[in-house]
Parts: structure tokens; C-alpha cells; sequence
């Protein structure tokens, strides 16, 4: 649906696909040698209007095995929103599913003008993104009967949520005196669907897709967000994008619609790299917010330099507590006889081998640029300093959930600690 409605997100998977091929031949390995997850990668982003929306879409994406996961506070950087990503939280689930969207919801008290804020909530009090049938459907299956037959309905239903619709709800006067609050609020209220607006793949090579949209003459975004290039251990995730499209809408009116145009859709790329421990993470945030003081912005020289001070050796990331590591018994290795060993000792002799866990979340910071770039500065109150969200409003989506957001970190922890325990079985030792 996507690809029919922004055919530019079409080139950018053929070029993805085509980068990818090129690192895969110059590394010597073949498609084969990837997990199979990684062509069908993909985050996509909505952005809804009233807590009873996202109520019904942690419900939705409930049923997909979805579940929220992380905490973003877009009102620390200008925007105000704040949200979550959905996504499968087990291994096993996302190699089956390796899909996230990535949910923001509305904070109508952060519109500053009174009466746009509550003509905002009176537009979106009348929306109807779930219909009566698909929450029938819903209702079904949350209670464990679905018939077969009825599944292609319920996707059907659900895509309707998603949807792009090239005709506001609202005056054109509305959508401007909206837009001029903050383009975000404009994005959200004036249409009737949560359109779904970019999808985004994965790819092997960022850098050479940032390249490749230049040389085909795609409006690319300036910079990649993130960590910079040139990195041995790739952490986090860099993503970049295309600009958004200009796109024909309808306004209604009385006599005629009016005709106007809105930027909202954009096509986005990503390369992700190892997730990072608190620690990690507050080195990185740390030397960006660094990176960003000394230029006023994003400069890659400075980035760079900067970030030699962020270890980029597997080795010394996981000396130093920085990233999650996978621990697994190598083969054919023999345990040991003691019953107590510890863990750089088994690593030491070759008993014990460590991959980086991949960060499977979103990095605040990156999307307030990709937001930025394709919405227009923002104008709401920047924040400079650290990016910790606020427990309050944290604890305010949880309520409206109805359930509380893990932190992404203690997943991965998870990870790391149950493979440990996989290696203390299969060793049949206890590792200190
Ligand atoms: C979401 C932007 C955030 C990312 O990859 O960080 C995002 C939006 O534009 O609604 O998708
Ligand atoms: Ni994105």
C-alpha cells in the first residue's frame, strides 16, 4: 500500500537492495548469509490524536504481537508529542515479525492557543480511525475466536487506520491556523486516517545510500542522525531520509473544496548497530550533545573527533560495560572442572564467544532531526541539555495504555543475562 501511495519509497528499496548486494559481494557472502530478517526489516511511524486512539492501536498492534516498548518525549525537543514504539520484545518474535512502528500521540496541552487547542479535540473528537467492524473483529479476537475467514477482514479494517487520504476534513483557514501552531498539530487533526508516514528498511551501508539518493538527484536530508560513520562497532542506529513530498490536498468548503498543498511523507533509511548499556548510552549522549554545542548543529568533522572518545573495539566496549553482549559456548570447547569460573577467564581461553545485541528501538535526538526536516523547524520550546523524559508524562501514556512501558534497556539486559545462563547450562558451571 505504501509503495502505490509514495512510489519514491520504491526507489529507495531498489536502492537499498542494490547497496546492500554491493557490501554483501565486496565482503565475499552471499544474501544466504544474512539473517533472514534483514530484507523484510522495517519501522513505519504514525501519529495519532486522542488517547482513545492510541488505546485502540496498543490493542491493534497487541493482536500482531506488538507491545509498546521505550519512552519518547518529543516536547524535549520541540514537539508536542510524546510516544512509543510497538514492536515484537522476544528474540523469536522478531525474526518471525522484524516490524515496529514507531506511535506518537497528541499532548493537546501543549497547543498554546487555547481555542485552536480545543478546536483540535473537537475535530478529533468526531474521527473514526477504528470502524464499528474492526472493532468487532478486535473484540473476537482478543477473546479467542477469530474465524479463518475472517482474518483478510481484519486486515482490510486495519488498513484503513493507516491509509493515506488526499482530502483534509477541514476548512483550509482551519488547517493553516494550525499549521501555523505547529505543522505537527496541522499533520494529526486535518485528516481523517493516521496515514502512516514513512517506512522505513534496513540497510548494510548507510553512508552508500546516502551517496547513491544524492547521485540519483533524491531530495536526501543533509546529514545522517546518530553516531557518526567510519566506525569499526556500529552502536545505536543512523538513519537518513528524503525530503518530504509536497503533496495535493482537498480542503472542504462550502460552496467548493479548496485546493492546497501538505508535506507530511517521507521515505527513511536506517542502519542499526549494537545496543548500548545505560552507561553506553549516556557516553553518547554525552559526546553528541558535545558534538552538536561546539557547532550549533550537526558537523561530521567535529562529530567524528569527538566520538574518539567512544571505544571502537567489541573488546574494550564490553570491558568497559558499554554494550549488551550475547554470550554463547564456543564449539567443540570442553567445560571446565571447576564448579565456579569466571567469565574472563572462559573468554580468555576461547570456552566463551560474544556478539553485540542489536538495538532494536529509536534514539529521541535522531528523530526530532528526522521530524524537523521534514515538517519544518519547530517551534515549540527547545530544550537544550540532557534528553531524560519527565516521569510525569511518561506516567500519563502509561495511564492512557493502561499498562506500564518497559525500558528498552532492560530487554536487552534480559538478553545478555539469559544467554549467560544458557552458557552456565551448557558448561554446567557457575560463572562469576
Ligand atoms: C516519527 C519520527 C521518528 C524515527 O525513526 O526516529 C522516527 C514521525 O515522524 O512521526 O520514525
Ligand atoms: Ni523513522
Amino acid at each position: 500500500m505504501y509503495r502505490t501511495e509514495v512510489p519514491l519509497y520504491g526507489d529507495l528499496v531498489d536502492i537499498v537492495n542494490s547497496v546492500d548486494n554491493t557490501v554483501l559481494s565486496s565482503r565475499g557472502l552471499t544474501k544466504s548469509d544474512l539473517p533472514p530478517r534483514h530484507e523484510l526489516e522495517r519501522h513505519g511511524a504514525i501519529r495519532l490524536g486522542t488517547a482513545q486512539e492510541m488505546r485502540l492501536i496498543s490493542r491493534l498492534f497487541g493482536i500482531m504481537g506488538m507491545y509498546p516498548v521505550g519512552y519518547y518525549d518529543l516536547h524535549m525537543v520541540g514537539f508536542p508529542l510524546h510516544g512509543t514504539a510497538f514492536r515484537p520484545t522476544t528474540e523469536g518474535a522478531l525474526r518471525k515479525n522484524p516490524f515496529r512502528v514507531f506511535t506518537t500521540v497528541l499532548r493537546p496541552d501543549l497547543i498554546t492557543d487555547v481555542s485552536l487547542r480545543r478546536t483540535s479535540m473537537e475535530i478529533l473528537s468526531k474521527r473514526v480511525l477504528f470502524t464499528h467492524r474492526l472493532c468487532q473483529l478486535m473484540t473476537q479476537i482478543e477473546s479467542g475466536s477469530l474465524p479463518k475467514e475472517s482474518t483478510d477482514e481484519f486486515i482490510s479494517e486495519s488498513l484503513k487506520i493507516f491509509k493515506w487520504h488526499a482530502r483534509s476534513t477541514v476548512p483550509k483557514e482551519t488547517y493553516l491556523r494550525l499549521r501555523r501552531e505547529h505543522p505537527v498539530v496541522a499533520d494529526i487533526v486535518c485528516f481523517p486516517s493516521a496515514h502512516i508516514n514513512h517506512l522505513t528498511p534496513r540497510t548494510l551501508d548507510i553512508d552508500a545510500v546516502q551517496a547513491e539518493m544524492i547521485s540519483r538527484g533524491l531530495p536526501a536530508k543533509e546529514c545522517i542522525e546518530g553516531p557518526p560513520g567510519g566506525r569499526k562497532c556500529q552502536i545505536l542506529l543512523r538513519q537518513t531520509s528524503f525530503k518530504a513530498l509536497e503533496e495535493r490536498v482537498m480542503f472542504v468548503n462550502d460552496a467548493h473544496d479548496l485546493e492546497g498543498t501538505h508535506t507530511a511523507r517521507f521515505g527513511e533509511v536506517e542502519q542499526r548497530g549494537a545496543a548500548v548499556t545505560r552507561k553506553g548510552r549516556e557516553l553518547y549522549d554525552k559526546l553528541l550533545a558535545s558534538a552538536m554545542f561546539q557547532r550549533q548543529g550537526r558537523d561530521e568533522d567535529i562529530l567524528t573527533e569527538t566520538f574518539k572518545e567512544y571505544p571502537d573495539d567489541w573488546a574494550d566496549l564490553r570491558k568497559q560495560g558499554l554494550v549488551y553482549f550475547r554470550y554463547k559456548v564456543a564449539e567443540g570447547s570442553k567445560p571446565p572442572q571447576q564448579e565456579e569460573v569466571q567469565m574472563e577467564e572462559l573468554i580468555g581461553s576461547g570456552v566463551i564467544e560474544y556478539e553485540p545485541i542489536t538495538y532494536e528501538d529509536f534514539l529521541p535526538l535522531s528523530a526530532a532531526g528526522i521530524f524537523t526536516s521534514n515538517l519544518g523547524e519547530s517551534n515549540g520550546s527547545k530544550k537544550s541539555g540532557t534528553l531524560e523524559a519527565t516521569t510525569n508524562s511518561r506516567k500519563v501514556l502509561e495511564d492512557l495504555l493502561g499498562c506500564s512501558i518497559p525500558v528498552e534497556m532492560d530487554l536487552y539486559q534480559k538478553l545478555q543475562s539469559d544467554s549467560l545462563v544458557e552458557c552456565e547450562k551448557a558448561l554446567g558451571v557457575k560463572i562469576s
